[in-house]
């Protein structure tokens, strides 16, 4: 069987031990890390979201499937990161308050240092204060939210509005995303971008901090 529906077969199964092994299994194949991520870990991962929503599978599985899932971004992590250039500037990244998950900003926050940002990573359930502060303090260019709870999103549009009460909302750009965030949202609120996936994110940031430069 193929390597990489072998590792999203074991990740549905969360089993960290076998995702692990077939990650790095798939690397000295030499299969492409792009695609590792996304045919075989992103994939296992988006039918654990499928059989979680319709009740066959529950919570104590999700987080095993998720544990599986880190375990083998471990490997692929420095591969996507390659070398670095010295920094194109700073960028704080956080999930916002209320939301647990950082699968995804934390792949958010791996794409944005291979291609040279600095990254602050705020973690998880950050506050509208801490991001604004974090950026104040580290002089970053761009806040970047995640969002994977419906209900969490209306926070993202809380740090505009603190951006804008403190006169921020020029200076420091903002771009969210996260599973159930459209660029409609993100018009909405107010934000400066919206990254569909985390290179569409690493993209965005390039072209913000491009016409910041302008
Ligand atoms: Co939860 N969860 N979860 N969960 N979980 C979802 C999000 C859900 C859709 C599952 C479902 O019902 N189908 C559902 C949300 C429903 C809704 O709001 N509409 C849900 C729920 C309900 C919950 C709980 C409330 C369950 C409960 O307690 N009853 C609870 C909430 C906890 C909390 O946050 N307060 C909960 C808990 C958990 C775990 C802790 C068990 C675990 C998270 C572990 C962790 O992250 N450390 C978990 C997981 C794993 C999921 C699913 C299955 C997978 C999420 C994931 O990691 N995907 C998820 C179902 C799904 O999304 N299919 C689900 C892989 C990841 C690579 O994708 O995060 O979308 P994603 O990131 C992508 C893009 O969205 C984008 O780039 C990434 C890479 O391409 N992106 C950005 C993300 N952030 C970005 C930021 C950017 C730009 C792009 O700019 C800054």
């Amino acid at each position: 069987m193929d390597v990489l529906v072998q590792i999203a077969d074991h990740l549905v199964r969360g089993d960290e031990d076998q995702v692990s092994e077939l990650t790095r299994q798939a690397i000295q194949q030499r299969l492409p890390p792009k695609r590792i991520l996304d045919d075989g870990l992103i994939a296992g991962m988006q039918r654990v979201g499928e059989l979680f929503k319709c009740h066959e599978i529950y919570l104590p599985d999700v987080l095993m499937a998720a544990q599986a899932m880190n375990a083998g971004l471990e490997h692929l992590k420095p591969l996507l990161i390659k070398e670095g250039i010295p920094t194109l500037g700073k960028v704080v990244l956080g999930s916002v308050q209320g939301d647990l998950h950082d699968i995804g900003k934390n792949l958010v926050g791996v794409l944005l240092k291979g291609a040279g940002f600095e990254v602050i990573d705020l973690g998880s359930d950050v506050a509208p204060e801490r991001f604004v502060e974090a950026a104040q303090t580290h002089q970053a260019a761009v806040i970047g939210m995640s969002a994977l709870l419906t209900t969490t999103m209306p926070v993202m549009g809380r740090v505009v509005n603190l951006l804008k009460e403190r006169g921020l909302a020029g200076s420091i750009k903002t771009i969210i995303g996260g599973a159930p965030v459209t660029a409609k949202f993100a018009r909405e609120i107010g934000v400066d971008a919206y990254g569909y996936d985390a290179a569409s994110a690493v993209e965005r940031v390039k072209t913000l901090l491009g016409s910041n430069a302008g």
